[in-house]
């Protein structure tokens, strides 16, 4: 085989650093508090650091609204701290990949401001439009975040687009200078040390017309912008002009995408993007985006998994992240079963093609939160569902379980790091809050216990470096039901078989080999499997399977 690229071999954690370790008492996590957590983050084995933005900004969306690409914000830290984490980063050998916030600004970026006034220069770096003769805004689009994409500016009587928050503006992609601004920000970045970006919403930045959009509860107006012929070219530059000129990849977050559009965005003879974030694999338990549950299926899960392992040749593999909530209260079971449920998924994780990627706390099995009401949380997108469901009349408690459930700020409460006051995150108070279940899910006390789901991590991440049928070895589903999923992965003479039993029933799977891992203590498999056991059996080629 040819050598592989380096980010086909790592592992990758992301930090969402508000919340990762505060370091001064102000209750926001910072970079001086992740650089005094690198040595854990090494002995974790995972290789890439991906970090979420912590440039300068106003907060409206937690740092994803940028008033400066080329500086830290002071909650964080400064210039001297970020460069001190490359270096003290790299002497761990891990490499850091930034978040690249391009699609919008936020609305005290220099260049808004200057925008406003309809003779600058800057008036074309955003997208703004007289209403409509009649009144009311240009189009009849809706945002990510529900309502209206435009917003009034009454300085100048003209309206401006805005995809998510009314305080972060879309860029005008159609300006060749504002092309030119990104390809200078991805330049900073990569000379200060970045291996690459994590890019934010990165198939909508192009918006080919500003025509009214077809009928839609949700996303009135996508099909004019997502993932057009304008934004392939734009992926094309950059990467021709800045990203192939140093050693680094990217992970595209693409937005409602299925494989044959995502194939476009990431296959690398195409030389946009190297690999996509994709939510198919997260939805199979919702009905209308996320926030509709119905029952979770096994076999819809691995029907999802298996048309993209095959669908992509290189898969960014991901269970959560800092938009969704944590995946043993999602597809596990974070009572009775939550460290095997936590394991099991874990499993899954490890044993797909492509580069893995833990968020901070799941290689604990941190669980949702445990907030009761609506008042004791931050996120923007949580708030303006609930207001939009309150004017559909749902009723109050329906709103807040499905909220509960499906909030991003499940995964943004503090990391548990001890049980000493404040899970050792902070000695003021959180910004968010912390889960009450810190005393006995934290770091240190997994630390401490060979069985935890920490250890099983570490486990699982030695398991995958030191294994090219695990890196790079083809995928087949084998079976699947509403309980258990069953798959392989094949490399020359060698075969790894995949049991998950996502259930609290002991369940028959008849399969044979050497047991290479299990998230039980079992040496030996005989067929059946135990409530949310995860084996995987090892064969060569010159034993037979029997089925
Ligand atoms: O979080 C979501 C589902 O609840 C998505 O709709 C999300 O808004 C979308 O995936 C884009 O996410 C990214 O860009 C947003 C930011 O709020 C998210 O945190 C970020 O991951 C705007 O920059
Ligand atoms: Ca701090």
């Amino acid at each position: 085989m040819q050598p592989q690229p380096w980010w086909k071999e790592r592992v990758v954690y992301q930090i969402y650093p508000r919340s990762f370790q505060d370091s001064n008492g102000d209750g926001i996590g910072d970079i001086p508090g992740i650089i005094s957590r690198l040595d854990k983050l090494q002995a974790l084995g995972i290789g890439i650091l991906w970090l979420s933005p912590v440039y300068r900004s106003p907060d409206a969306d937690n740092g994803y609204d940028i008033s400066d690409y080329r500086d830290i914000d002071p909650r964080y830290g400064a210039m001297a701290d970020m460069e001190r984490l490359f270096v003290e980063a790299k002497k761990r050998d891990i490499r850091i990949i930034m978040d690249l916030v391009i699609n919008h600004t936020s609305d005290e970026h220099e260049w808004f401001q200057q925008s406003r006034d309809k003779n600058s220069p800057y008036r074309d770096y955003y997208i703004w439009r007289p209403g409509k003769p009649g009144g009311g805004p240009p189009n009849n689009w809706t945002g990510f975040f529900m309502g209206s994409v435009w917003t009034l500016d009454e300085r100048s009587g003209e309206y401006y687009l805005h995809l998510f928050d009314q305080k972060q503006p879309d860029l005008n992609y159609h300006n060749l200078k504002v092309i030119e601004e990104a390809e200078g920000i991805l330049r900073f970045w990569l000379d200060k040390g970045a291996a690459g970006f994590r890019c934010d919403v990165i198939n909508v930045l192009y918006k080919t017309s500003l025509a009214d959009g077809k009928r839609s509860v949700a996303v009135r107006g996508i099909e004019h912008y997502k993932s057009q012929e304008g934004n392939h070219a734009i992926l094309r530059r950059l990467r021709q002009n800045v990203l192939d000129r140093y050693d680094c990849f990217t992970v595209g977050e693409t937005v409602m995408v299925d494989v044959p559009e995502a194939r476009l965005l990431c296959e690398p003879e195409r030389r946009e993007l190297d690999m996509v974030f994709y939510f198919e694999h997260l939805e199979v338990d919702r009905r209308v985006a996320r926030y509709v549950p119905k029952k979770f299926k096994a076999k819809n899960l691995l029907r999802v998994l298996a048309k993209w392992q095959k669908g992509l040749s290189w898969n960014a593999l991901y269970l959560e992240n800092h938009d969704q909530p944590r995946i043993v209260s999602h597809y596990g079971d974070d009572g009775a079963y939550r460290e095997m449920s936590a394991k099991l998924l874990a499993t899954m994780e490890f044993t797909l093609r492509g580069t893995p990627f833990v968020y901070q706390g799941q290689e604990l099995g941190m669980t949702n939160f445990d907030f009761t009401e609506l008042s004791q949380l931050n996120d923007v997108e949580s708030r303006n569902i609930d207001a939009l469901m309150k004017r559909l009349h749902i009723p109050a408690r329906l709103r807040w379980k499905w909220i509960a459930k499906a909030s991003r700020d499940n995964a943004r409460t503090s990391m548990q790091w001890s049980d000493a006051p404040e899970a050792g995150f902070t000695t003021g108070k959180p910004w968010l809050g912390l889960n009450g279940n810190y005393k006995s899910i934290n770091y240190q006390a997994e630390e401490a216990d060979e069985h935890s789901v920490l250890h099983y991590y570490r486990r699982m991440i030695a398991l995958r470096a030191g294994s090219e049928t695990l890196k790079y070895g083809a995928f087949s589903p084998l079976k699947t039901n509403r309980r258990v999923m069953v798959y392989e992965r094949t490399w020359k003479d060698e075969r790894y078989v995949v049991l998950l039993n996502f259930s609290a029933r002991m369940t028959k799977a008849a399969y044979t080999g050497e047991v290479v891992v299990a998230n039980t203590e079992r040496t030996a498999y005989g067929g059946r499997l135990e409530p949310w056991e995860a084996v995987v059996l090892r064969q060569t080629k010159a034993e037979e399977t029997k089925e």
